[in-house]
């Protein structure tokens, strides 16, 4: 990183231009009017990396949140100042390649960010959901059980490393489950990720192994629903 580019990111600190919705559900993002933008950060956990167990082991979140998470974050920060390179030099010959490393790790910055919380620490979360949320979840799945049955199954299918996804979409005001692959792809345009569970090896390999059904139904103990009716009511504002 330079030092012009340094003394902006100590200088900056607006509001995001992405709005109400996107600061509501992601990590902060800053983007300024000349086009450059701050360093994306790694926001310590809400909670303790032993306060999931015995659902989510310590080591797995330790490593999830300090390695894997973190390197999506200077991923992110990397492809971003290639390309804000690429403009200052009038030369996109890479942009193809940086453009998908924006995308596969901004996903995953984004993803995570929203993963850690929509989990609360054992005792404190699990069970259903309640309100508004309950309310959209019986209209769109039939009840809970059938949606928590999709979602199981759209979780346990995804090819690869991915994620199992509860989706707002506002144009029609439904819920609608959804997979990704890696941290991007399979996404439509348009609705937004109210619940996420990672599916990536990395995220139950220690504790579950192989066994990933196993990891899907112990996450469930530990789901905050408060955070997730949170941030559907975040969209439908
Ligand atoms: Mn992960």
């Amino acid at each position: 990183m330079n030092t012009t580019r340094r003394d902006f990111l100590q200088v900056a600190g607006g509001i995001a231009a992405t709005g109400a919705i996107m600061g509501a559900l992601s990590p902060e993002a800053h983007a300024q009017a000349d086009g450059t933008v701050t360093e994306h950060v790694l926001a310590p956990l809400p909670y303790a990396y032993d306060a999931l167990e015995p659902y989510i082991d310590a080591k797995t979140m330790e490593l999830h949140h300090g390695k894997h998470h973190a390197a999506y974050v200077s991923g992110l920060n990397a492809a971003e100042a290639a390309l804000a390179k690429a403009r200052a030099d009038n030369d996109f010959t890479l942009v193809q390649h940086w453009s998908k490393r924006a995308a596969f790790n901004g996903g995953g910055h984004f993803l995570h960010s929203m993963f850690w919380k929509v989990m609360a620490p054992t005792g404190a979360g699990g069970g259903e959901p309640e309100g508004a949320l309950r309310d959209a979840i019986n209209r769109d799945f039939g009840g809970f059980e059938p949606f928590k049955q999709q979602f199981n199954a759209a979780a346990a299918q995804v090819e690869g490393g991915g994620w199992g996804l509860l989706h707002y979409r506002p144009e029609d005001d439904r819920l609608i489950i959804l997979q990704a692959e890696n941290q991007h792809k399979l996404s439509p345009w348009g609705a937004w990720p109210i619940l996420g569970l990672d599916v990536w090896e990395h995220a139950y390999y220690l504790k579950y192994q192989n066994r990933r059904t196993d990891y899907i139904d112990a996450w469930w103990n530990v789901v905050n629903w408060k955070q997730v009716a949170d941030n559907l009511a975040a969209l439908k504002k």
